[in-house]
C-alpha cells in the first residue's frame, strides 16, 4: 500500500488532517510536538463512484481503495542539525512514499507565530534540503576514494554532484529539475527531497473564499517543480468536522452548506493519487463492489492481477465499460444486452473509472 507522510512546523494541523483521513484518534492540540511518535493509519480512498456503483447493484459489501497516512511530529529549524524531535523525524520521513507538506495559513490565539504558509515551506524545505546535503556530501566523498579502484561508478558521482549543487543551493531535489536516470541513481540513498510532494495549504474556516488564492500563491512559489508537486487548499478543521459525521447524506449536507461541495479530501487524495500516478478501477456485483488501485500505463492483465496473481497468468479478456455510462444503463446484463460491454485484449491499457470483468483460466 503507498505511504503518504505529513510533514509540516508544529501546530500546522498534520494530526487534525490525520484524523480527518483515517478517523484516528491522534492527539491534535495547540502547543508544539503534541505529536512525538508517528501516528500511522489507512485511509479510505474516498469515492463517490463506487458508492454509486454498490447502489446500482444492491452489493452487499462495499470496499473503497485505500492508501496508508503517516502522522509525523513537527519540523523546526535546525531539525536537520537534531533540533526538536531532529533525526528521528527525518528517520520517519525517508519511509514514505510521498510527502503532504500541511502548512498553516489559519490564525488561531493560542498558536503563536506568523500563519504565513511560504515563510513556513521555507523552514521545512530548508531542513528537508540540508539532512539531504549532508547525505549527498557523504556518500559523495566516499564514492569519489572508490572511484580510484572502481570505474563503473562515474555515473553515481554525476548524480551525486548534481543533487549536490541544487542542495547546497538550498534547493529540494524535486526542484532540481532532475531527469529520470539520475533520480533512478540517487534512489539508494533515499533521499527526503528526491520524491513528490503534495501541499496541503491550511486556512481557516473564515476564510474559506480566499482557499483559490492561497492555492495560486503557494503554487508561484512552486514553479520550479513541474509535476513533481501539487497544490491543496483547504480548511483542516471543518474537513475534520465533516469528516466524524458518519451519516453520508448529514456530512454532505454540511459541506454543502459551507460551499465546500464533495469536501476536500476527496480532492486531495485524488491528487495524491495522481501524483503518485495510481488509479481506480471498480468491479460490481451483488455480493461485492469495489474499487482496485492500478498504476497508470498498466494493461489488463496487470490491472487483473491486483485483484488475484492467478487472474493475471490466466488472463484471456476482460470486459470493459466506463463507470458513468453503466450508471446510465442500470446493470451489467442490461449493458451487455445493449452491447456495450467492450470486450478487450491482454494489450489494452486499463483507464480510471473503469468497470471491469475478467475471464482467466489456469
Ligand atoms: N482554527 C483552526 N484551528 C485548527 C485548524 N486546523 C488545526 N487547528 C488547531 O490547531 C492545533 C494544532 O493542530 P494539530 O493537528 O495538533 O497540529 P500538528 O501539526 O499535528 O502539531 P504537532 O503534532 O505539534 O506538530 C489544534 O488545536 C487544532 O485544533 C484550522 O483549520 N482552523
Ligand atoms: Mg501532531
Amino acid at each position: 500500500m503507498e505511504r503518504f507522510g505529513l510533514v509540516g512546523l508544529p501546530n500546522a494541523g498534520k494530526s487534525s488532517l490525520y484524523n480527518a483521513l483515517t478517523g484516528g484518534g491522534a492527539l491534535a492540540a495547540p502547543y508544539p510536538f503534541a505529536t512525538k511518535d508517528p501516528n500511522i493509519g489507512v485511509a479510505r480512498v474516498p469515492d463517490d463512484r463506487v458508492d454509486r456503483l454498490a447502489e446500482m447493484s444492491a452489493s452487499k459489501n462495499v470496499v473503497h481503495a485505500q492508501v496508508e497516512v503517516v502522522d509525523i511530529g513537527g519540523l523546526v529549524e535546525g531539525a536537520s542539525k537534531g533540533e526538536g524531535l531532529g533525526n528521528k523525524f527525518l528517520a520517519n520521513i525517508r519511509e514514505v512514499d510521498a510527502i503532504v507538506f500541511v502548512l498553516r495559513a489559519f490564525e488561531n490565539d493560542d498558536i503563536v507565530g506568523s500563519p504565513d504558509p511560504l515563510e513556513h515551506l521555507r523552514v521545512v524545505e530548508l531542513e528537508l534540503a540540508l539532512a539531504d546535503l549532508e547525505a549527498v556530501e557523504k556518500r559523495l566523498t566516499q564514492a569519489t576514494r572508490q572511484a580510484k579502484l572502481d570505474k563503473t561508478l562515474g555515473d553515481e558521482i554525476s548524480a551525486l554532484q548534481q543533487a549536490e549543487e541544487a542542495l547546497s543551493a538550498g534547493r529540494p531535489l524535486y526542484r532540481a529539475g532532475l531527469n529520470d536516470e539520475v533520480k533512478a541513481a540517487l534512489a539508494p540513498y533515499f533521499l527526503l527531497t528526491n520524491r513528490r510532494v503534495l501541499a496541503v495549504v491550511n486556512v481557516g474556516e473564515g476564510d474559506l473564499d480566499d482557499i483559490p488564492a492561497a492555492e495560486a500563491k503557494v503554487a508561484a512559489e512552486f514553479n520550479d517543480a513541474g509535476d513533481n508537486v501539487e497544490i491543496i487548499g483547504m480548511c483542516v478543521q471543518l474537513e475534520a468536522e465533516a469528516a466524524a459525521i458518519s451519516d453520508p447524506a448529514e456530512r454532505a449536507e454540511m459541506l454543502e452548506g459551507f460551499g465546500l461541495g464533495e469536501g476536500a479530501l476527496f480532492r486531495m487524495v485524488r491528487s495524491a493519487y495522481h501524483l503518485l500516478g495510481m488509479r481506480t478501477y471498480f468491479t460490481t456485483g451483488e455480493k461485492e463492489t469495489r474499487a482496485w488501485t492500478f498504476y497508470e500505463g498498466s494493461t489488463a492483465p496487470v490491472c487483473a492481477g491486483r485483484i488475484h496473481t492467478d487472474f493475471q497468468r490466466g488472463f484471456i479478456r476482460a470486459e470493459v465499460i466506463q463507470w458513468d455510462e453503466l450508471l446510465t444503463l442500470g446493470s451489467w446484463s442490461k449493458a451487455r444486452d445493449a452491447g456495450k460491454l467492450r470486450v478487450e485484449g491482454k494489450d489494452y491499457v486499463g483507464q480510471d473509472g473503469d468497470v471491469m470483468e475478467f475471464r482467466f483460466n489456469v
